[in-house]
């Protein structure tokens, strides 16, 4: 199939990429170092330098002898899609371009108008696109269990049936996002569902976890083939900040009680997800809702793990609570759904100590590139 990863360059998109091209597929990936660049300007950087796309595509290709196409714009611009899509014409299309952290959102207003015009535009642009150019063709778009928040009921797969006044209807599950960011992402699925419904789009909505890791089969090959590892305050998801932490000696930022739950998954079973929802397609006029994440875990647990695994490399480490800097309950019920993916048969990688002890292992490495001021700079939802 014809699959283009729109995103392309980053945390998840460049290992999808390779995934997809080593499983035979004809992939283009779209992308305008959007990350790169805001990595740059908040002085953030990744723990290792990162090839551009066109390095790391020459590297993929002298490796496995396969070709990646690129297209390097903004996919803002309406003429930028157009192209791509008038020259590509993608089956699948796996939208992951989007600014996404939620602190970053919440910095400013700047960054909040970047979050909003960036998110929902290139959502739009993508619907727009695959009206006019490539009608059949699968959208699978990254969401975010954050788009749930941490209602105190269940969390079902999507949707939910409500019973009022003797009758019943079913409708989208309710949503209420932590951060600018999460609610650019409820935005998106208003808009999905809107034109799936008018224009009969072919979607899947993943409502995917934090992710950890960077290993993955394809990045294991070379190690200039690894994704971005963000540690830093805006960029680095929980875990891969605390393996960062333990092996640089500061102490674990637990945010407040250590309570808040999320529902968490290994960067291997993000592309096995993304893979299951690629095979098994939905009919016209469908918005598939899927919850992506194998496990759940409170910080504190994560925190405690962590400390557990760093001890078989001698590190000991200091776990402490700060304020939290976020606007997010600390102490909560969370029973999330994951049934979607199981019925699909996706065989989880789970957060076992061999699997920290791999991160920790691959972290050291690289620790001369810890920057400690990096770690913690107090950025508030306020
Ligand atoms: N946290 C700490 N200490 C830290 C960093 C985070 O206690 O040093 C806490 C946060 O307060 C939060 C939890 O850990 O309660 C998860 O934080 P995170 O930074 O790993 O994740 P989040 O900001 O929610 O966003 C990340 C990705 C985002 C994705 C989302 C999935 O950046 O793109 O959508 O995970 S979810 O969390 O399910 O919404």
């Amino acid at each position: 199939m014809k699959l283009l990863i729109l995103g392309g360059d980053g945390y998840l998109g460049w290992p999808t990429a390779m995934y997809f091209s080593r499983l035979g597929h004809d992939i283009a990936v779209a992308d305008n170092y959007l990350r790169r660049t805001l990595s740059l300007e908040h002085d953030v950087e990744p723990l290792f330098p990162v090839p551009n796309l066109a390095e790391r595509i020459s590297i993929w290709k002298k490796i496995s002898g396969l070709e990646i196409t690129s297209y390097i714009g903004d996919l803002q611009d309406w003429s930028f899609v157009e192209h791509i899509f008038q020259c590509f014409r993608p089956d699948v299309i796996i939208h992951y371009a989007e600014q996404p952290s939620a602190p970053f959102s919440m910095l400013n207003r700047q960054t909040a108008s970047l979050t909003l015009a960036n998110n929902l535009t290139v959502t739009a642009n993508l619907i727009f696109a695959v009206k006019a150019f490539t009608p059949e063709a699968h959208i699978i778009k990254l969401g975010t269990m954050g788009e749930y928040g941490t209602p105190n009921i269940d969390i079902e797969e999507g949707w939910i049936t409500f019973e009022h006044k003797g009758r019943k209807d079913t409708f989208l599950y309710p949503r209420q996002g932590g951060s600018l960011y999460h609610t650019t992402k409820v935005m998106d699925t208003d808009l999905l569902w809107f034109y799936v419904r008018t224009w009969g789009l072919q979607v899947t909505d993943l409502m995917q976890g934090p992710v950890y890791g960077l290993h993955t089969r394809e990045s294991d090959l070379d190690s200039r083939l690894l994704p971005f590892f963000n540690y830093d305050e805006l960029f680095g998801t929980v875990l891969n900040r605390f393996i960062v932490q333990a092996v640089a000696g500061y102490p674990l930022t637990v945010y407040g009680k250590g309570g808040q739950t999320r529902g968490y998954l290994n960067i291997k079973d993000t592309l096995q997800c993304v893979r299951l929802a690629v095979d098994n397609p939905v009919a016209r006029g469908t918005l598939r809702i899927l919850n992506q994440f194998t496990e759940t875990f409170s910080v504190n647990e994560l925190a405690e793990r962590v400390k557990k695994a760093a001890r078989n490399f001698d590190l000991n480490v200091e776990i402490k609570s700060i304020n939290n800097p976020r606007k997010e309950a600390e102490d909560h019920y969370y029973n999330p759904s994951r049934s979607g993916f199981k019925k699909l048969g996706l065989k989880p990688h789970l957060l076992t100590e061999d699997e920290l002890n791999r991160m920790l292992e691959t972290v050291l490495n690289y620790r001369s590139g810890i920057s400690e001021h990096k770690m913690f700079r107090g950025y508030t939802w306020d």
